[in-house]
C-alpha cells in the first residue's frame, strides 16, 4: 500500500496537493487538500477493469465555480438549515444564506472550498490521509473554535473509511458528510439509473419546496421510499410520488436507517456487477440522485441529470427547528465523532 503525493494545481498562489491512497488490489483514491475533495476512485468491475466510480475532475476550475459540491467533505451542518437562523442557549445565530432565504451545506465558504492541512498516516494495515481545519468563531454565522480533522483510510479489504472528529471551545451545531457522487458503471459511461439501491430503513423525512424536512416522518411501505428489498433507481424516480417530484424528479430526501454498522445501504450496478457497501454510525443517509445536475460539457465530463448518486450519511437536516428530531449540540471538552465505511466489490 502506498500514498502519493502529486502537485495537482494552483487557487491563487496556494498550491492544490493531490493524495493517491492505493492498496496492494489496485483500488486507488484520490482526494485533495483543498475541500477534502475526493476526485477519483478507481475500483475494479466483475471483468477485471479498472475504472473511476465518482464523478471528478482533473483541473480546479470546476471545482471552484460550481454548486455541485462534487466530492467534498460538507460542514459545519450538511443540508439546508430553513431562515438561515438557529436558536442555541436563548441566543439567535444567523448564517449566511447560499441558497434564497436558506442555508445550505455551510454556507457560502463551507468545508468545501477551504484548504485543509495534510498529513500522510500509514499504519500496518492501512494508510491514511488525515486533513485538519479550524473553523473560526463566528465562520458562516456559527459560534465556537471548533478544530475538525477528517481521516481518508485505505485497507486491503477494499474497505475505505471516513471519520470526522472535533472539538470547540463553545456549543455549536456540527454535522458533516461527504459529497462524493457515485457511479458504478466506470469512467461515467452509462447514468445511475440501472443501479439497484438498498437501504436499511423504514422512514424518510417529507420535503417542501425548498427541499427543507416539514417535519413529517413518513412511512416508506407502498411508496417508491421503500428500498429495503433493493428497487432500480429508475423504478423510483418514475414513479407519480408527489415527493418525488417535490425534488425534481428523483430522491433528495433524509432516510432514517434502522440499524448501523449491518450493511445499511448497498448500491449496485446491474452491467459492471461493481457493489458498494456503506455502514455507518449516522442517524441517517440523504440520497440525492443529482436531479438538479444540468446538461454541460464541463472540463471532460458531460453532466446531466443522474449522472451520479450522493449518499450523505449524517444527521437530519435542519434538526434544530423540528423538536420531534433528534439533534447534536458539541459541547465544550466533549469529542464530535461520526464515521462511514465504504465497501467496494463486485457480483456475477
Ligand atoms: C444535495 C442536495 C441538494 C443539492 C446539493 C448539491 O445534498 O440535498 O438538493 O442541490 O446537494
Amino acid at each position: 500500500m502506498e500514498v502519493i503525493q502529486k502537485e495537482w494545481g494552483k487557487i491563487g498562489d496556494k498550491p492544490v496537493i493531490s493524495f493517491t491512497l492505493a492498496n496492494d488490489k489496485g483500488i486507488k483514491i484520490t482526494c485533495l487538500n483543498y475541500g477534502g475533495i475526493i476526485t477519483k476512485i478507481i475500483t475494479p468491475d466483475n471483468k477485471g477493469n479498472y475504472e473511476n466510480i465518482v464523478i471528478g475532475f482533473d483541473k480546479i476550475e470546476p471545482y471552484l465555480n460550481n454548486l455541485s459540491y462534487f466530492g467534498a467533505i460538507i460542514g459545519r451542518v450538511a443540508g439546508r438549515i430553513k431562515d438561515a437562523m438557529f436558536d442555541l442557549n436563548g441566543k439567535t445565530y444567523i448564517l449566511n444564506k447560499n441558497e434564497n432565504n436558506n442555508h445550505l451545506h455551510g454556507g457560502l465558504k463551507g468545508f468545501n472550498r477551504v484548504f485543509w492541512e495534510p498529513e500522510i498516516v500509514q499504519k500496518e494495515k492501512e494508510i491514511a490521509i488525515q486533513l485538519s481545519y479550524l473553523s473560526v468563531n463566528e465562520e458562516e454565522g456559527y459560534p465556537g473554535n471548533v478544530e475538525i480533522k477528517v481521516t481518508y483510510s485505505l485497507n486491503n479489504n477494499n474497505e475505505f473509511s471516513i471519520s470526522y472528529g472535533a472539538i470547540s471551545d463553545q456549543d455549536t451545531l456540527l454535522s458533516m458528510t461527504n459529497h462524493t457522487y457515485f457511479n458504478l458503471s466506470g469512467n461515467l459511461k452509462r447514468d445511475i439509473l440501472n443501479h439497484v439501491l438498498k437501504i436499511k430503513s423504514d422512514q424518510f423525512l417529507e420535503l417542501d419546496e425548498e427541499l427543507i424536512p416539514t417535519g413529517v416522518i413518513l412511512d416508506v411501505t407502498n411508496t417508491p421510499f421503500d428500498l429495503r428489498e433493493g428497487k432500480l433507481i429508475k423504478e423510483g424516480i418514475t414513479s407519480n410520488h408527489l415527493q418525488i417530484k417535490v425534488a425534481n424528479g428523483g430522491y433528495d430526501h433524509p432516510f432514517i436507517l434502522n440499524t448501523h454498522n449491518d450493511e445499511e445501504i448497498m448500491l449496485w450496478d446491474l452491467e459492471s456487477g461493481r457493489t458498494l457497501t456503506i455502514e455507518t454510525d449516522e442517524l441517517g443517509v440523504v440520497v440525492y440522485t443529482g436531479n438538479q445536475l444540468k446538461e454541460n460539457d464541463m472540463y471532460g465530463v458531460s453532466l446531466r441529470k443522474y449522472l451520479g448518486i450522493c449518499l450523505e450519511t449524517q444527521g437530519l437536516p435542519d434538526a434544530i427547528h423540528h423538536p420531534n428530531f433528534p439533534y447534536y449540540i458539541l459541547k465544550p471538552g466533549e469529542k464530535y465523532s461520526s464515521n462511514t465505511i465504504y465497501k467496494f466489490s463486485v457480483r456475477g
